[in-house]
């Protein structure tokens, strides 16, 4: 492999700050980076942007673009062989206020490793091609990572059209609306392997000054929605041992997720995003709370225990409070160890290019974690400044930048060329 051939930075970085232009946040808090977020929900006008401009990005290098039912973007270079192709992709879609790499990274590096090798007229035997998946954040549909759920054939596509989001509209709806309902049956290119480059999204890389994470194992994921009911009473003339007080109650829930993964302790997490009261008013005691549970474990069982201590402890405040805790799961995804031999490639590119790495496991959830399921998979990573993201703050150097980028094109020729 012809080491001189590297990505183009300039380009890489230039292609970021465009597509960070589109659902930019004006006036935040001065963010260490000075850049104020950018809040591009799936199937949202900023999406729809996003995607026109990333498909003119594919279509400027020649890819065949292929969009699938429920939205998701795969542009294919031809290879010497008519052959499963390596992909390479992430998603554009973001949380609600966020970074500027998260996803973005991905899909920007694999369209640039794709340039570099148009420019330099370097053939692959297989075909590579480019994914952005529909949806992954899960903020205003969930589940999480809904493009790649239903590309894999975990979540029917009827199912997914019917989603209702957050905000009370229909995913079937907004994807029409914005005009990436596609033809393609969702999994019909199935690849021979596919790679993820992403920020680590956490501290551990930028804390030990090391430039690429090679990713064994993705976390496992629940989503859960809690419905905390009591009754709606005065705030002054209703005597404490009268209340039924959903927002205490919820209040107690919520502590006690940070009492359940700390009872778990490893790589268990609990957290509570969002929550929402009603009335909501200053002088009425809640009747009604409504708020998300993130729980998160890379060992499954453990996880399935931090949800049956969830479901026990609301039971006791059911008891202690006088209200009725429901729960209703949102999303389950299963941890996930990637292909040991995608796993070495990327380790391999690492090395060969004079790079560090060192293996580890991804907190995150990423669309990798549901295309293992039908192909050799891995992830790649770069760090993340004080390991912040889904915030504004999120932050890698340009050259942290593109170090991923390059590793991500060598591996990617290596699984491209393999015999066999
Ligand atoms: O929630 C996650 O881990 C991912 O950023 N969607
Ligand atoms: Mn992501
Ligand atoms: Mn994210």
């Amino acid at each position: 492999m012809d080491k001189n051939i590297k990505v183009n930075k300039e380009r890489l970085i230039s292609r970021l700050d465009e597509l960070a232009q589109i659902g930019a946040l004006e006036g935040g808090e001065d963010f260490p980076t000075l850049f104020d977020g950018v809040s591009r929900l799936a199937l949202s006008d900023a999406d729809r942007q996003a995607r026109d401009l990333t498909v003119s990005w594919m279509r400027s290098l020649s890819l065949t673009i292929h969009i699938d039912q429920v939205g998701n973007m795969i542009g294919i270079r031809p290879g010497e062989e008519e052959l499963p192709p390596v992909l390479l992709g992430s998603h554009i879609d973001t949380v609600t206020v966020a970074g500027r790499y998260d996803g973005s990274y991905g899909v920007m590096a694999a369209l640039e490793a794709i340039n570099v090798l148009n420019d330099q007229k370097v053939n692959t035997r297989r075909p590579l091609g480019v994914a952005a998946f529909t949806n992954e954040e899960g903020v205003r549909y969930t589940p999480g990572m809904l493009g790649s759920t239903v590309y894999v054939g975990k979540l029917p596509v009827a199912e997914a059209l019917a989603t209702r989001g957050f905000d009370g509209s229909t995913f079937s709806q907004e994807l029409d609306r914005i005009g990436y309902a596609g033809p393609m049956k969702p999994g019909a290119i199935h690849p021979y392997a596919f790679l993820e480059l992403h920020i680590e999204q956490g501290p551990l890389l930028d804390q030990q000054n090391i430039p690429i994470g090679v990713v064994e194992t993705v976390t496992g994921i629940t989503w859960l929605e809690a419905t905390v009911t009591g009754t709606a009473n005065h705030a002054g003339t209703t005597p404490i041992d009268l209340r039924r007080d959903a927002g205490l109650a919820a209040a107690k829930l919520i502590k006690s997720l940070r009492e359940i993964a700390l009872s778990i302790g490893g790589n268990q997490r609990a957290t509570c995003g969002m929550i929402a009261f009603e009335p909501n008013a200053i002088n009425v005691i809640p009747g009604k709370a409504i708020l998300t549970i993130d729980l998160r474990n890379s060992d499954g069982d453990a996880l399935i225990r931090a949800e049956e201590l969830l479901h026990t402890r609301a039971k006791e405040i059911e008891d202690s409070d006088g209200v009725s805790i429901s729960v209703r799961p949102l999303e389950h995804v299963l941890p996930v160890e990637f292909d040991p031999i995608v796993v070495d490639a990327i380790e391999q590119a690492a090395n060969e290019l004079g790079i560090s790495s060192r293996r580890m496991i991804s907190g995150a959830g990423h669309d990798a974690q549901l295309m293992a399921g039908i192909c050799p998979t891995a992830m790649i990573f770069i760090p993340s400044r004080n390991g912040i993201s889904h915030s504004p703050a999120e932050y890698s150097s340009a050259e942290e930048l593109e170090t991923g980028a390059n590793v991500l094109l060598y591996a990617a020729l290596k699984l491209a060329n393999q015999k066999g």
